[in-house]
């Protein structure tokens, strides 16, 4: 069997109904997270962590509204309410997740000035944040991916895993989208045209044995 990990991608209160950024179920991905987390040999978490007044808030940009788009150095930006603001409850992980399976706990978006989707680049796409080389040391060759939101972090990092080389596995049901304009949609067709492929959350469990 390959050697193999699991990533839970941003589970936290403000990305769940009711937070500042609420993704539509996002709350139904805690129990299949918790069950893949109890399988899995390899667990790791990611953590969107923001200073306040971060350049992606949408408060910031005079005039804007949340999910419109800005011009940032490294491109266009899509513009966010305030949300996972450092040491606040929004922050925090789903109560009801259990991290004690958790190794390591990646958190971006730390830098006021640049956005940070993906769990391995910020959004210049070259500034990693350190999980390829923890991953490669450790002698992952498959990742599992799940948590929120599908059409944001949990692609782009789906994108760089396999960019990376790594072999990129999404757990289709362990996972749920903002859906802003048709971008789930073209999220699971851009996954799916970078070599990953899709399991449900049993088939995962399977695969963890
Ligand atoms: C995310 C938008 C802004 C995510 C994080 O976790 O998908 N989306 N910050
Ligand atoms: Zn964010």
């Amino acid at each position: 069997m390959p050697d193999q990990a699991l990533l839970i991608v941003d589970l936290q209160n403000d990305f769940c109904p009711g937070g500042a950024l609420a993704v539509p179920e996002g709350d139904q991905v805690v129990a299949p997270a918790n069950r893949l987390a109890d399988a899995f040999g390899c667990v790791l978490q990611t953590q969107d962590w923001h200073p306040p007044g971060h350049h992606s808030f949408a408060s910031e940009h005079p005039g804007k509204e949340p999910m419109e788009t800005a011009q940032m150095d490294y491109g266009e930006q899509t513009l966010w309410p305030d949300h996972c603001v450092q040491g606040s409850e929004g922050a925090r992980f789903h109560p009801d997740l259990d991290t004690r399976p958790t190794e390591a706990i990646f958190r971006k978006g730390f830098r006021p000035e640049i956005d940070s989707y993906s769990a391995f680049y910020e959004n210049d796409h070259t500034t990693p944040t350190g999980l390829a080389g923890y991953l490669r040391e450790r002698g992952t060759e498959r990742l599992f991916l799940c948590g929120l939101a599908a059409d944001f972090c949990v692609k782009w990092s789906v994108l760089d895993a396999c960019a990376e080389g790594f072999e990129t596995v999404v757990v289709e049901d362990a996972t749920r989208g903002i859906d802003a304009d048709g971008s789930l949609e073209a999220a699971w067709q851009e996954m799916a045209e970078a070599g990953a492929t899709f399991a449900r959350s049993e088939e995962a469990l399977e695969a963890a044995g």
